[in-house]
């Protein structure tokens, strides 16, 4: 490759005031500090612009503040510039960077004439407000003060912030309503050797678009779409042979699925939807449902030039059939380094096979022939009414069917579980932690889940927003010990005065 030339590193240098210049006018934060892609690398034109990481807020002395502003603006997406649904004046927002019990102290304010609200997917921390409370709706030109308080034993690992607002969550994700949410200490588990390597982040964002905007509503999930990382249209990622980076792999757009591939080389899984694993796997694909993260070791092959893509993906004879898609372009040059041996054993973990339980529920996703109308035990989502309860430090086995003709996700917030078998076949229990998996059509898995921690009104759903603004989303209330009985009276009580609000 051709040493980095100053033309060239002006250019960048440049581009990346360009991106960043919104986020910087539009926030009084401190300047990104961590995690940054730093202008070391020459740019060759025919692979693209050097994969920017996304600029970072993170905590100091234990606590986050940090403002998002949320606007419609013109800004770059991809290699377009386009209208979209921006936090701090950019697609792709900052970073939050956070450590096991830090307190998040975040403002939203919202400038879109619309309701809107935030949840951070995957943390473990209070249902209720202020806390990760997703019935807040934060209206035009309003401020909401957010305070997160995380557990010392939140696991550490990759997760994301994006709106969950009841009924807009598609359009508003889909406009560019997401970000990164990273809680630090991962690479702690590596071995002394491997720990500082460069860390990327890879949050895949797509975009569909009409007239000068992104498009977002009616949207059509199989159509054609623009697949970035990072906001980024097809990135240049550098490592040299051998060398072993750590990738986030996000998917943090609304409703599309990823497949993952890099020729001459295969991922090495070290978490999975922010939680470490106990064994390290290796894989040549990764399936990603929109809403999951896995953070994968991977090490550079020999020197040359290969994609990281997409491979097709199909969804079921009622769902989508997703193409091949390039996502970003990885350049393997330079000094050869002695690959590192990737540890087998990585990190602690409950094995919830063991424990004893409380209750199981049986969970069924439908859906009508239109695909208007998508439903959970019959039911589309009403925020009003209480569909299931769990009784605080309990765990239960809940069977979910998908009796549909495409896959579906399950996603729960508050507390994540461990998926015990999809179709009757055991999950090796050294990986199956989630907060977000897929349901094959026609499928049925089973998940324990330990309610610990916070009792409140929470939900769980199907995690392509366009099937969860449509019904596919059900309220749980994680109640104490003491409450369950006369919780069960109440909402008996409740089922008779139940009034659907019109959707
Ligand atoms: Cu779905």
């Amino acid at each position: 490759m051709t040493r980095p030339g100053t033309r060239a590193v002006l250019a960048w240098m440049a581009f990346s005031l360009f991106l960043v210049a919104p986020w910087l006018a539009g926030c009084t934060q401190d300047p990104p500090a961590r995690g940054q892609a730093s202008p070391t690398h020459g740019v060759t034109p025919a692979a693209g612009r050097p994969l920017e990481d996304p600029p970072v807020v993170a905590s100091s002395d234990g606590v986050l503040k940090t403002t998002i502003v949320v606007e419609r603006r013109k800004v770059p997406v991809g290699d377009q510039l386009l209208y979209a649904t921006t936090y701090n004046g950019a697609f792709m927002p900052p970073t939050l960077r956070v450590k096991p019990g830090d307190r998040i102290d975040l403002t939203m304010t919202n400038n879109i004439d619309e309701d809107t609200n935030l949840h951070t997917h995957g943390l473990h921390v209070s249902p209720r407000e202020p806390s990760d409370d997703i019935f807040i709706k934060i209206g035009y030109g309003q401020s909401y003060h957010y305070e997160y308080q995380l557990p010392d034993d939140q696991p550490v690992g990759t997760y994301w912030y994006h709106s969950h607002a009841d009924m807009k969550s598609e359009a508003q994700v889909a406009g560019g309503e997401s970000g990164i949410l990273v809680v630090e200490g991962l690479q702690d588990f590596l071995p002394p050797s491997l720990q500082g390597i460069t860390e990327h982040t890879i949050a895949l964002k797509d975009f569909q678009v009409e007239g000068d905007a992104i498009k977002t509503h009616d949207l059509d999930i199989g159509a054609s779409t623009n697949r970035t990382v990072n906001g980024q249209q097809n990135p240049e990622i550098r490592i040299h042979p051998g060398e072993t980076q750590m990738w986030r792999l996000a998917n943090i757009g609304a409703n599309i699925f990823y497949k993952l591939h890099l020729a001459g080389t295969h991922f090495d899984v070290i978490a999975q939807d922010g939680i470490p694993v106990q064994q390290v796997y290796s894989v040549d694909t990764l399936v990603i449902p929109a809403g999951a993260r896995f953070d994968v070791l991977v090490q550079g092959g020999d020197p040359g030039t290969a994609h990281l893509e997409t491979l097709p993906y199909d969804t079921g004879p009622a769902g989508d059939k997703f193409p091949q898609a390039d996502l970003a372009t990885v350049v393997t040059s330079g000094t050869a380094l002695h690959g590192a041996a990737v540890p087998k054993k990585f990190a602690p973990a409950e094995d919830l096979r063991d424990a004893e339980i409380a209750d199981q529920k049986v969970i069924v996703y439908t859906e009508n022939g239109s695909k208007t109308k998508f439903s959970i035990n019959g039911r589309q989502f009403d925020p009003d009414r209480t569909d299931f309860t769990a009784t605080l430090g309990t765990v239960e086995e809940w069977k979910i069917h998908n009796n549909t003709k495409q896959s579906h996700s399950f996603h729960i917030h508050t507390n994540d579980f461990q998926l015990i078998s999809v179709d009757g076949e055991a999950q090796d229990p050294t990986h199956a932690r989630f907060d977000t998996v897929d349901i094959p059509a026609r499928s049925t898995i089973v998940v324990r889940i330990r309610f610990a921690d916070f009792t409140g009104r929470t939900v769980f759903h199907c995690h392509i927003l366009n099937h969860e603004d449509k019904g596919m989303m059900a309220v749980l209330d994680i109640v104490p010990p003491d409450a369950q009985s006369r919780k069960r009276d109440d909402d008996q009580h409740d089922d008779h005065q139940d009034k659907r609000h019109d959707r």
